[in-house]
């Protein structure tokens, strides 16, 4: 109810050189087709339409050459940084409950850093989840693709070789505490110390496997309800399961089911706390007969109140 008086934005967001595969530029309009829109409105929101933005022409980057050489499609991807994160700043600004519909992964250096530039103005506590089978924690220096979807965390950390991305626009960086990654199967070595090193929160499969999606989000959520922060969720499709959602570039077995992903949701539109929300790495030319984006699709009408039943108050767990 609380999420229904405020405005919900779409902006669509068709970038996809932060990939190694193409076609994740036609997932806004998958989304669309599969009905996000009046499926939102039914639900009792206000949706407004912003479109999607237009690619901007490249730009300088700024970076170093050694970390410039590990960037693949670098100054596209800067221009867009610079473009998503002006549009994410304004639109916090302005009292929305932004959507961003990738589009891959690198998108979110644009829209995190826009809505925790923001919630810095407002001195209101950002936290985000990241629910991904990726960890997405690489840097120009360790990552062994150069693509820069692979990097977006270590730019929102304040990555020191990542930081001329914004170019003049201020950052306020996240603390590695503030994020969860949350559904991880596959991380690469370098990442998986960084993650040590650096303290970046991370719940890995097996111990969804273990402990269940319940206990494991509701602590998560019981953190972030005593502290009142803005939650952004990033939303990233390859966490779920292939055989649900095979339409994304890198599919990795052993995902999130149907139950659990919509259990996520659940508990995350309970908690009260969604502020902004990334859905990232559909892609259509991939997909079987918008399978995928269907499912998606699903899991928003979950975060945004979806029930089976009316559930009274009193028999939801206190957190
Ligand atoms: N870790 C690998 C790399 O850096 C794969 C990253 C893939 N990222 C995504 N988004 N698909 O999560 O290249
Ligand atoms: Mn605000
Ligand atoms: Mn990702
Ligand atoms: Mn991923």
């Amino acid at each position: 109810a609380a999420m229904a008086s405020r405005v919900t934005t779409l902006l669509g967001i068709p970038l996809d050189l932060g990939s190694h595969t193409p076609g994740a530029r036609m997932g806004p309009a998958a989304l669309r087709i599969a009905g996000l829109a009046p499926l939102l409105q039914q639900l009792g929101c206000t949706v407004e339409d912003a479109g999607d933005l237009a690619p901007p022409h490249p730009k300088e980057s700024g970076l170093a050459p050694e970390d410039a050489a590990g960037c693949l499609h670098l100054e596209e991807v800067t221009a867009w940084t610079r473009l998503i994160h002006d549009h994410a700043y304004d639109l916090s600004a302005r009292g929305r409950l932004p959507i961003f519909l990738g589009g891959d992964h690198a998108l979110s250096m644009g829209s995190i850093s826009g809505v925790a530039r923001h919630c810095q103005e407002q001195g209101r506590e950002l936290a985000v989840l990241w629910i991904d089978a990726h960890a997405d924690f690489n840097t120009p220096e360790t990552t062994p693709s150069r693509n820069m979807h692979g990097m977006p965390l270590s730019f929102l950390t304040g990555e020191p070789r990542l930081r001329p991305l914004l170019g003049g626009r201020p950052l306020a960086p996240l603390s590695c505490g503030n994020i969860q990654v949350f559904g991880a199967r596959s991380i690469d070595l370098a990442e998986r110390r960084r993650i040590r090193e650096l303290g970046l929160g991370c719940t890995d499969m097996r111990a969804i496997d273990e402990h269940g999606v319940a206990a494991l989000l509701g602590a998560l959520i019981e953190e972030w309800r005593e502290r009142d922060v803005h939650l952004h969720v990033s939303l990233d499709v390859d966490v779920l399961d292939p055989s649900i959602a095979p339409g994304v570039g890198t599919t990795v077995p052993g995902g999130a089911t149907y139950r659990e992903a919509h259990l996520m949701m659940e508990m995350l539109c309970d908690s009260g706390l969604l502020g902004s929300l990334d859905i990232v790495e559909l892609n259509p030319f991939l997909d079987e007969r918008g399978k995928s984006a269907r499912v998606l699709v699903e899991l928003v009408a979950s975060l945004f109140g979806r029930t089976v039943l009316d559930r009274r108050p009193s028999r939801i767990r206190a957190f």
